[in-house]
């Protein structure tokens, strides 16, 4: 194995030149557990903690390594490593944080491709998709559609699906019905596996991401089923890991499933996502509308006239407030934060006028 295998390249190979880290090691993260993580070189895998002084330094989570990240560690012991840099990020796959109002989780770091992962039975939801695709826009990531469980349907019923499909989300977006259980479909989603690219599957719990893999590995790299989520947690530490290397090329990382999906500071995502209503709002009368009562809203006329889906409007609405939200949390947490520097300050300064 080399280091272009685990999706190493020449701006990587630069950024350590020029940082004077050539007598680390550089190695990839490919599963975090409690601020230990497990990072894979040419040499093998090291269980790593982040040096001291990163942690100190560190602003927010981010600025602690996630799944995929490429990180420049020293080695001791057989198979410990500290991490002495992470190097810059060159995507990054984030949602809004679960309970700490403000920031966002790191969901992977370094990824090509998203394959964003609906089963067409129960599962399948085109609210939840758009709300996948906008966090890959934001990301950067390009997003790859994949339907599974293929094989629970009627051809008939997955034509329906796929009409839908096609009506609502921007044209482009590649489209991948598939069978993990037959096999149908396959191929395609293989041609994205690919020396040194890097693949993340996206998608709710059970949807087939980890069975997915299996299939593409051609040998059981994850667990898969009810199993995964309830038994297997205990064992994480030592046997889970989220970034594989595939045999002949190719990086995948699965990810836990995902009960919320919310939006963060999407730059950009949600236009992406909703190209059609962005077009729209080009010829409403006012430039700060809102597409919600005025007079001359182009939006709302092609509401009225059919031409844009309204379930799509809503997902857009509902998404943009989020997005309002997250924005104003955040900039509270800053406020908080300066205020708490301030405070800081105040009392250091009060205890050097002490000693005089
Ligand atoms: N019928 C059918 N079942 C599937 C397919 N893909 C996965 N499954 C089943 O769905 C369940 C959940 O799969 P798993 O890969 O663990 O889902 P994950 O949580 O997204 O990783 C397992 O019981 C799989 O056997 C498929 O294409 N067709
Ligand atoms: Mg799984
Ligand atoms: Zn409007």
């Amino acid at each position: 194995m080399t280091l272009e295998d685990l999706g190493y390249n020449e701006q990587l190979e630069s950024y350590r030149l020029e940082n004077h880290l050539t007598q680390f090691e550089p190695g990839r993260v490919i599963s975090e557990h409690k601020e230990r993580y497990v990072v894979k070189t040419v040499e093998g895998e090291y269980l790593a903690e982040l040096l001291g002084n990163l942690r100190f330094t560190a602003e927010s989570r981010n600025d602690f390594p996630a799944v995929g990240d490429w990180v420049a560690i020293a080695p001791y012991d057989d198979d410990k490593a500290l991490i002495h840099a992470i190097f810059p990020r060159s995507s990054v796959i984030e949602r809004k944080a679960v309970g700490r109002s403000g920031q966002t989780q790191i969901i992977a770091t370094n990824v090509d491709y998203a394959l964003i992962v609906q089963a067409v039975d129960r599962d399948f939801n085109l609210n939840r998709l758009e709300r996948y695709l906008t966090i890959c826009y934001a990301s950067k990531v390009n997003p790859v559609i994949v339907l599974t469980k293929i094989d629970l349907i009627t051809a008939d019923e997955l034509n329906k699906i796929m009409d839908n499909l096609s009506q609502r989300i921007t044209p482009g977006i590649p489209i991948l019905p598939v069978s993990n259980v037959n096999g149908m479909g396959l191929k395609p989603v293989a041609a994205y596996v690919k020396k040194g690219k890097t693949i993340c599957l996206l998608g709710s719990s059970g949807v087939g991401k980890s069975t997915l893999l299996n299939q593409l590995a051609g040998k059981e790299e994850m667990k898969t089923g009810d199993i995964s989520s309830a038994v297997n947690k205990g064992k994480h530490t030592t046997t889970h890991r989220e970034l594989i290397l595939m045999e002949n090329g190719g990086i995948l990382i699965d990810n836990p499933g995902m009960r919320e999906v919310g939006i963060a500071d999407t730059t950009g995502g949600l236009e992406m996502t909703f190209e059609a209503i962005v077009e729209l709002a080009d010829s409403c009368k006012f430039k700060d509308c809102t597409h919600q009562h005025e007079k001359g809203c182009a939006v709302l006329e092609a509401l009225d006239s059919g031409e844009l889906d309204e379930a799509a409007y809503e997902n857009f609405l509902k998404m943009q407030r989020e997005r309002t939200r997250f924005e104003s949390s955040k900039a509270e947490l800053r406020r908080k934060d300066k205020s708490m520097g301030k405070l800081y300050k105040r009392i250091q300064a009060e205890k050097r006028n002490r000693k005089f």
